[in-house]
């Protein structure tokens, strides 16, 4: 079985090594698209790529933004015999060792496996303010009620598995948005399309190291998308 992470970095040159080798022991493939970080990641992830054919680079010549990251990690993936297809952060923010279980999750029929902070009425999020952890639950809420997706709990979490036909079926040069409402674009356009979703608990560490790439914009961003989605526009 083969699987892809696909690991978009931007200025993580103090989490990228821990990162690689904790998804490599894994036993799964990586695929990093760096958007020219200034602070040496792609310098250090080029040590890798000789040691290490399983270990693949895309260098993008600036900040592009996620969602586009993933469109073109998505796309490399679809070029090759990929089954599985992670999004994953490079913060050390998802665990890799929770792997195997949306693999798992995957193999009892579902096409998009999601890891959710939010399962069961709890919330497993470490180094998060009221604050922060107030905004994602009230994001969620928002887009899953408007979107008719309520059966899920974390439709803005960036840890997720797709199995290959999902990407084949979504139009990925159509998707518009970038950062939150990229996930949440991701899932609806699933739904639509008929596939099955299901959710597995994670834990989510808010990032030790390296600067959050995180504004008001990207939450604008997926406050307007969803309507946008719900209302085909
Ligand atoms: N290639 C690429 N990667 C990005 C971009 N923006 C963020 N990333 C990466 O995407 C992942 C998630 O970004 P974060 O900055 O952690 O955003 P967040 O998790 O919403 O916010 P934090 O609270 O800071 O963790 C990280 O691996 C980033 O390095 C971008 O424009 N291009
Ligand atoms: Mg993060």
């Amino acid at each position: 079985m083969k699987i892809l992470v696909v690991l978009p970095t931007y200025n993580e040159a103090e989490n990228i090594e821990k990162i690689i080798s904790l998804i490599r022991k894994r036993s799964v493939d990586i695929l990093i698209i760096d958007d020219n970080s200034n602070d040496g990641t792609s310098e250090i992830i080029k040590k890798y790529l000789t040691k290490d054919d399983k270990i693949n680079l895309i260098q993008r010549p600036a900040k592009l933004g996620l969602g586009t990251a993933y469109v073109t990690g998505f796309k490399w993936a679809l070029q090759r015999d990929y089954q599985y297809v992670f999004e994953m952060d490079a913060d050390l923010s998802h665990d890799p060792s929770d792997i195997p279980r949306f693999i798992g999750k995957c193999e009892e029929g579902y096409d998009l496996v999601i890891g959710s902070r939010y399962t069961h009425g709890t919330i497993s999020v470490v180094g998060w303010d009221f604050r922060r952890l107030l905004l994602s639950k009230f994001a969620n809420k928002y887009a899953t009620t408007i979107l008719g997706l309520s059966f899920l709990t974390d439709v803005t979490s960036g840890y997720r598995c797709y199995r290959r036909t999902v990407l084949e079926s979504i139009e990925l040069d159509k998707i518009k948005s970038n950062g939150y409402a990229f996930q949440i674009e991701m899932v609806y356009k699933a739904f639509k399309k008929g596939f099955r979703i299901s959710e597995i608990p994670i834990i989510f560490y808010e990032r030790n190291s390296g600067s959050s790439k995180m504004d008001k914009k990207i939450v604008r961003e997926a406050a307007l998308m969803v309507w946008r989605l719900r209302f085909g526009g």
